[in-house]
C-alpha cells in the first residue's frame, strides 16, 4: 500500500509541478517553500507573513511524516499510555520549536536565507496559539513536550478553544480585554479529523438508571503533533471542537425561520468557543461545567475506543491507561469513567469502581478557597442528571464506609456539649437568623462524617448543597499530588487533612519542572552556545542535570565576562521591544527588574509598586552627589488580570500611573524606569527572561503552589527576590539559600500574623510615608487608589489579607540588599551561574519521569529513527 501511495505521490506531484516532496529530494527546500506560497497559498508574490505560513506547512509535512511513524509504532506495540487531561494548553508558538526539535534548524535556516528571510524574524509573525491562562496550562505544554522527549506513551486531551485568552491593551493606564482571534488564517500545526468524533449529552432524564439527555453536541477531534527533542518520537495533543449533531433545524427553516434554525448550531458552538479567563479564581458558570464534560467524556470514550480495538477486558484498562488530572477542571472524570463503564459497558459497581480507581490520579494546583471548584448540587442535576446519581452514591458509599471509624471517635471523646442554638447567637436576626433555627438537629454520626462529604453544604447559605470537586477527586484516585514540596505539605495539613489521615499513602509531591528546550535552550540561544561550549556538549538541553558542570566556572573571570556580555545583549533585545510597543526607552546599563505574572492580590504585585514609590521619594529627597551612588532600575511588569477582578485591574492601574510620574520626571532620568508591557504572553516571556537580571516571586507565604516562572528565571541566570513559598524554597536549597533575595514571613506564621493583625501598629515609616504619597493624588486620582490602600492599610475595613504591610520592611532590606550586591558585578556573576548550574531539578523532563514512574507506570517506549 505504502509503495503504490508513493508511485501515486510521485505521479500526482509531478503532474502538479509544485508539489513535489522536499524530503524525497525531488525538489529543493527553498523551492518547496515557494511552492506552497504560490498553490497553498495562491499568492504570486512573496511577504514574512506568507513565507512565514509557507514555511510552516512545509515543516508540517515533516511532522506529520514523524507523528504517523510514532503513533503506528506506538500503537503497534499497545504499551500503557499516560493521558493528561488539561482545560488548558498554553502552547504558545510552534515554529521554532518544531523546526529546532526535529533537528532541522540548519536546513531551515539556509532556505529561508536563500529566500531572503531568516527563521526568526518568520517566527515572529506566528499567533500565539494561548489556550490556557498561565502557569497551569503553560505547564501542562511543558509537560506534554517532556513526555516527547522521554519516548513517553502518552497524549494530551484538552479543548479546541476558537478564542484564546484574551489580548490585553492599555488605555488610559487601564486594562482593556480584546479577544484572541487566532484561527483565521488557519492553523498548520493541527490535523483535523472530521471521522473522529464522539457524542456528548446533558440534561435530560434519567429513569432506572438509563439516561436520555435532551441535548446533545458532537466532539470533533483535532490533533497537534508535539515533536519530542533528540528522539523520532513525536506525541499528541489531541483537542476537541464542539460542533452540532444537526447543522440546522429544518422544521425551522422550511417554515423560514432562518435565525431559530441555527440556534442549536450557535448552542453547540459555544461550548468550545472561550477559553474562560480566570487564573485560580472562580468560574461557577454553568457553560464552564459543560465546557468540561464535554473534553472529558470525548477523551475518555476516545481512550475506551481505542483499547476495544485491542483488548476485550475492560479490567485490563488500568494496565493500559493513565489518566491525569490537572487541577479540579477535568474531574468529573470520574463520574464520567464510572458512567461509561457501568452505563455502555455493562459492568456493575464495584468493578467499574476497581477500575477507575486505578486509573486516574489528580493534581492539585491551589489552595486558594475560590479556585477549589464546587458545583451547586442543582446545577449538576440539571445538566448531568446520570453523573449526578453517580455522585451520590460515590458519596454514600464512601460515608458508610466510614461510619464504624466516626462511631469509635465518638465513642471515645465525650460528646461535645451543644449550647442552644438560638440563645447562643443573640444578634442574629432577619433571615439569616430564621435559616439557622429552621436547620435540622444533625445526628452526630451523620454530623461527624460531614467533613468528608463529597456533596456537602454550602457554608454561607445552608440551604444550598454543593458538590465538591476536589473531593470527589481525591477518593476517586489512586494518587494526589501538590506541585512543590511545602504546598505538597499544606495540602495535606489544610485542604485535604481529613483525608490524608485516612489513606497517607495516596499523597505525593511532584514538584513543577519547565523544559529547558523552549525555556533556555531556543529563546536564549547565545547562551545555550556558550553553556555548550563550556561543558563540550549539548547534552544539558536533554539531560539538565548536566548543567551543574557550569559550577566550576562560576568564579572564572574569562567566563563571567563572556556570561555578562550576553546578558547585556539580550538587555538590548528587550529595550528595543519596550520601546517598540511603549515608546519607553530604557537605559540597558540599569539592573533589568522584573515581575511577570496573573495579576494578583496573592501574588503582591502592589507591594512591588510600593516599594517603586518609596525608592522614587528617595531618589527625589537625594542630592546630586546622592543620586549618582543609586543603582538604576529598570522595572518591568507585565500580566492580566481575570476581567472580573476589581483589585486586580486597580493594581495595573497603580503600576501604570506610578510609571507615568517616574518616566517623566527629569530628577529620575535614567535611575529608574516603571514599565508595564501589555499583553504578557508565551512569545514575550520569551524575550523578558533571557534579560532578567533579578525576579520578583512575592506571593505570601502558603499562597503560590509552585510557581513555575521562577524556574525559567533561574535556569537563565536571574536572580531572585522572593518568599520562602511555592517552588522557591526548593530554588533556594539548590542554588543555595544565601544567593537569594528572601524575606517575608514563613508560611506556618501566617494564620496566626492573619489574626493579630486585628490589632496591628507596627507601621513601618517608609509604609506610611507611600501609603500617604499614594493618597496625596502624586499618582494622579487620589480617590482611585483609596480602596486600593484601604485592603491593606485600614485594618477597619480590611485585615490585609496577604500580609503586605507586615512583610515590608523585610523586603525593604532584601531590596537593598539587590542594589549592593549588583554593585559588585563578579559576584553577582557567579550567582547567575550558579543559578543556572543548579536548575536541572526545575527541568519538566525530572517531573514528568517522576509522574510516569511513580504514579503511572508509564515505561519509555522509543520509537526507531527512519
Ligand atoms: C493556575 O495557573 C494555577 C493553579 C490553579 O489552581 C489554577 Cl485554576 C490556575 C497555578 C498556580 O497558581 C501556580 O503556583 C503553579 O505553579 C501552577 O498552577 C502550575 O502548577
Amino acid at each position: 500500500v505504502t509503495a503504490i501511495l508513493d508511485v501515486a505521490k510521485t505521479a500526482f506531484a509531478k503532474q502538479n509541478g509544485a508539489k513535489l516532496q522536499p524530503g524525497s529530494g525531488q525538489v529543493s527546500l527553498p523551492e518547496d517553500i515557494r511552492g506552497k506560497i504560490l498553490y497553498d497559498l495562491g499568492s504570486k508574490s512573496s511577504s514574512p507573513e506568507l513565507a512565514y505560513r509557507a514555511a510552516a506547512l512545509s515543516v508540517r509535512e515533516r511532522l506529520i511524516d514523524a507523528f504517523n511513524k510514532s503513533q503506528e509504532y506506538w500503537s503497534s506495540k499497545d504499551p500503557k499510555f499516560a493521558y493528561y487531561l488539561s482545560a488548558e494548553f498554553l502552547m504558545g508558538r510552534s515554529l521554532t520549536n518544531t523546526v529546532y526539535n526535529l533537528g532541522l534548524q540548519g536546513e531551515y535556516g539556509a532556505a529561508l536565507q536563500e529566500l531572503g528571510y531568516s527563521l526568526e524574524d518568520l517566527a515572529d509573525k506566528e499567533q500565539n496559539a494561548a489556550l490556557g491562562n498561565g502557569g497551569l496550562g503553560r505547564l501542562a505544554a511543558c509537560f506534554i513536550d517532556s513526555m516527547a522527549t522521554l519516548d513517553l506513551p502518552g497524549w494530551g486531551y484538552g479543548i479546541r478553544y476558537k478564542y484564546g485568552m484574551f489580548k490585553q491593551a492599555l488605555k488610559d493606564g487601564h486594562q482593556k480585554e480584546l479577544p484572541d482571534i487566532w484561527l483565521t488564517n488557519g492553523n498548520p500545526w493541527e490535523i483535523a479529523r472530521p471521522e473522529i468524533t464522539y457524542k456528548v449529552g446533558f440534561y435530560g432524564k434519567v429513569d432506572n438508571f438509563k439516561w436520555t439527555p435532551a441535548e446533545e453536541v458532537i466532539a470533533k477531534a483535532y490533533d497537534n503533533p508535539i515533536p519530542g527533542y533528540g528522539t523520532a518520537t513525536v506525541g499528541n495533543l489531541r483537542l476537541w471542537e464542539a460542533l452540532p449533531v444537526a447543522e440546522l433545524d429544518l422544521d425551522k427553516f422550511n417554515e423560514g425561520k432562518f435565525a431559530e434554525a441555527v440556534e442549536g448550531k450557535r448552542k453547540a458552538e459555544d461550548i468550545s468557543a472561550v477559553l474562560y479567563p480566570n487564573d485560580a479564581t472562580e468560574y461557577g458558570k454553568e457553560l464552564r461545567l459543560k465546557q468540561q464534560v464535554f473534553f472529558v467524556s470525548a477523551s475518555i470514550q476516545d481512550v475506551l475506543a481505542r483499547f476495544k480495538t485491542k483488548h476485550s477486558d475492560l479490567s485490563e484498562l488500568p494496565a493500559k491507561a493513565a489518566f491525569q488530572m490537572n487541577d479540579t477542571h477535568p474531574t468529573i472524570a470520574v463520574a464520567e469513567l464510572m458512567r461509561l463503564l457501568i452505563d455502555q459497558e455493562g459492568l456493575d459497581w464495584d468493578k467499574a469502581w476497581g477500575i477507575t480507581t486505578k486509573c486516574l490520579a489528580f493534581t492539585n494546583h491551589t489552595v486558594m478557597p475560590e479556585a477549589l471548584e464546587k458545583w451547586p448540587v442543582t446545577v449538576m442535576s440539571k445538566l448531568l442528571p446520570r453523573h449526578m446519581e453517580i455522585i451520590d452514591k460515590i458519596d454514600s458509599i464512601w460515608k458508610d464506609s466510614l461510619k464504624e471509624k466516626v462511631l469509635s471517635q465518638i465513642k471515645s471523646k465525650p460528646a461535645p456539649k451543644k449550647a442552644p442554638k438560638a440563645a447562643a447567637k443573640p444578634a442574629a436576626k432577619g433571615a439569616k437568623a430564621a435559616k439557622e433555627a429552621e436547620e435540622p438537629e444533625e445526628d452526630p454520626v451523620e454530623e461527624a462524617l460531614s467533613k468528608y462529604g463529597i456533596i456537602m453544604r454550602n457554608p454561607y447559605n445552608k440551604a444550598e448543597k454543593l458538590v465538591n470537586m476536589a473531593y470527589l477527586a481525591v477518593v476517586g484516585s489512586k494518587a494526589v499530588n501538590g506541585v512543590a514540596a511545602i504546598h505538597s505539605e499544606i495540602i495535606k495539613e489544610t485542604i485535604f487533612k481529613d483525608f490524608y489521615e485516612l489513606s497517607p499513602d495516596k499523597f505525593q509531591n511532584k514538584t513543577n519542572g519547565v523544559t529547558p528546550r523552549r525555556w533556555l535552550a531556543y529563546c536564549n540561544p547565545q547562551l545555550a552556545s556558550l553553556i555548550t561550549e563550556a561543558l563540550g556538549s549539548n547534552e544539558w538541553i536533554k539531560h539538565a542535570d548536566k548543567l551543574q558542570g557550569l559550577k566550576k566556572f562560576a568564579d572564572d573571570k574569562g567566563f563571567q565576562a563572556k556570561w555578562r556580555d550576553i546578558k547585556l545583549n539580550n538587555k538590548h533585545r528587550l529595550a528595543a521591544k519596550i520601546k517598540d510597543v511603549t515608546g519607553i526607552d530604557v537605559p540597558t546599563h540599569a539592573l533589568y527588574d522584573i515581575q511577570i505574572k496573573r495579576i494578583h492580590e496573592y501574588k503582591r504585585q502592589h507591594l512591588n509598586a510600593f516599594s517603586i514609590i518609596h525608592r522614587y521619594l528617595q531618589i527625589k529627597a537625594a542630592s546630586k552627589e546622592e543620586r549618582a551612588k543609586f543603582v538604576p532600575r529598570v522595572v518591568v511588569f507585565g500580566g492580566k488580570a481575570a476581567s472580573a477582578y476589581y483589585m486586580a485591574k486597580k493594581m495595573i492601574r497603580l503600576i501604570t500611573a506610578i510609571g507615568s510620574v517616574v518616566n517623566n520626571d527629569p530628577d529620575v532620568g535614567d535611575l529608574l524606569k516603571v514599565v508595564f508591557l501589555p499583553d504578557y504572553n508565551v512569545s514575550l516571556a520569551e524575550v523578558i527572561i533571557p534579560a532578567a537580571e533579578v525576579s520578583q516571586h512575592i506571593s505570601t507565604a502558603g499562597t503560590e503552589a509552585s510557581g513555575t516562572s521562577n524556574m525559567k528565571f533561574q535556569m537563565n541566570g536571574c536572580l531572585i527576590i522572593g518568599t520562602m513559598d511555592g517552588a522557591n524554597v526548593e530554588i533556594a536549597d539548590a542554588v543555595g539559600k544565601e544567593n537569594l533575595f528572601v524575606f517575608g514571613v514563613d508560611a506556618k506564621d501566617v494564620t496566626r500574623l492573619r489574626e493579630e493583625r486585628k490589632n496591628f501598629k507596627d507601621y513601618d515609616p517608609r509604609w506610611t510615608k507611600v501609603m500617604d504619597t499614594l493618597l496625596s493624588g502624586k499618582f494622579g486620582d487620589k480617590a482611585y487608589f483609596q480602596d486600593v490602600v484601604d485592603n491593606v492599610n485600614d485594618m477597619t475595613k480590611s485585615n490585609d489579607w496577604f500580609l503586605l504591610a507586615n512583610d515590608f520592611a523585610t523586603y525593604m532590606t532584601a531590596q537593598d540588599e539587590i542594589d549592593a550586591l549588583y554593585k559588585d558585578q563578579d559576584e553577582w556573576t557567579r550567582r547567575s551561574i550558579l543559578y543556572t548550574a543548579s536548575s536541572g531539578f526545575f527541568s519538566s523532563d525530572r517531573c514528568i519521569a517522576q509522574y510516569a514512574n511513580e504514579i503511572w507506570d508509564v515505561k519509555p517506549v522509543p520509537v526507531p529513527a527512519s
